[in-house]
């Protein structure tokens, strides 16, 4: 496949496919894993991994490319073969979570800054050696307008820390993903998710001009817009399209080949749906996908729960999950699929 950034970023964003989000860190497997009572020991985490790699029906029709944590870019699979080798055997190609997590701000209760630039130019270049074509990086964005959260400031520092992440992963010949993640935790409405989006993206795009990033060769990672979870508020998909598109189209430059959604604590079949609205209304000037984590894995963590003996299942569920998100980035899913299978 070619090397040059903007057919990598193409190829992500292409024919339907998106991103597995499988870049969980240390802590947050961990969490994961005590919900199906499975201990998070190196091994599990691998063997976990390692199934929905080798689910090849899911990974060769549907998943262009996966984020992986640095332990799983190093791993090899139970029979020796490199994790990295079975995901590009698949035609899949392997990324990296490169940032090192969001820390409390200085100055700003409520806000955080994410971490890791420091030494990232020689982090990359081994990230490289060891096959990533792509990065991540996920600035946490919380919405708490009573307290002020987020700050100016931390729109801009995030932002900041961002375009130069990504201007490092370019010289590194590796495509960055920009995420710059507004939570949907809080009790905000659709609107204020929309106003709150809108002044990061805007910042965003400013910041990766300033650091003269070449978007053709980026791909952006955001939320959609979308009622905070404890507003006990759940938008129409129709709505949460509306929305997303019309902000999206304010502010995202049309240089930009593909955005691959979070699913942020959505539902599996609500990212699902709300995706396929998205899609629904183009077309739009950009590849609109997945790059999502939960709502692509909550299935599968289930059906396999630690057994040898459920791989099958849990390649199965993964299967399906990654089967309708590839239509609904299409604009081709319907309801009674999930029914069906
Ligand atoms: C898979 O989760 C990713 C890693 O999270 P931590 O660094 O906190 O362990 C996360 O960045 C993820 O890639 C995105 O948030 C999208 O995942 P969701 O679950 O929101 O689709």
């Amino acid at each position: 496949m070619s090397e040059r950034l903007e057919d990598i970023a193409t190829a992500m964003v292409s024919g339907g496919k998106g991103l597995l989000a499988a870049d969980e860190s240390s802590g947050t497997i961990k969490k994961r894993f005590d919900v199906i009572g499975v201990e998070s020991t190196a091994d599990n985490r691998r063997d976990y991994r390692e199934m929905m790699f080798r689910a090849s029906d899911a990974m060769s029709k549907y998943i262009s490319g996966v984020i992986l944590y640095d332990e799983t870019i190093r791993q090899k699979a139970a029979d020796g073969t490199p994790l990295v080798d079975i995901i590009k055997a698949a035609g899949s190609i392997p990324g990296i979570k490169v940032d090192l997590g969001a820390k409390p701000l200085a100055g700003f209760p409520g806000d955080t800054i994410t971490e890791g630039l420091d030494g990232l130019r020689e982090r990359l270049a081994e990230y490289y050696k060891l096959g990533a074509r792509f990065a991540k990086w996920r600035a946490v964005i919380d919405i708490d307008t009573g307290k002020g959260v987020p700050s100016t400031n931390s729109i801009a520092s995030n932002t900041h820390a961002l375009a130069r992440y990504a201007a490092l992963c370019q010289e590194a010949g590796i495509v960055p993903i920009v995420e710059p993640e507004v939570l949907m935790d809080g009790a905000h409405s659709i609107d204020t998710c929309y106003d709150v989006t809108k002044a990061t993206l805007v910042k965003l795009y400013d910041e990766l001009y300033a650091a003269r990033v070449v978007l053709g060769g980026s791909i952006l990672k955001p939320n959609m817009v979308i009622s905070g979870k404890k507003s006990g508020k759940t938008d129409s998909p129709e709505e949460i399209a509306e929305k997303t598109i019309k902000l999206f189209r304010e502010v995202v430059p049309a240089a930009v080949p593909g955005i691959a959604f979070l699913s942020g604590g959505q539902e599996d079949e609500e990212a699902t749906a709300n995706l396929n609205a998205i899609n629904a209304i183009g077309p739009h000037p950009w590849k609109l996908t997945f790059s999502y984590g939960r709502a692509l894995q909550a299935a599968p963590q289930k059906a396999w729960s630690g057994k040898a003996s459920n791989i099958a299942a849990g390649q199965a569920a993964f299967t399906h999950r990654a089967h309708m998100n590839h239509l609904a980035a299409l604009g081709k899913w319907q309801p009674a699929l999930e029914k069906a299978a």
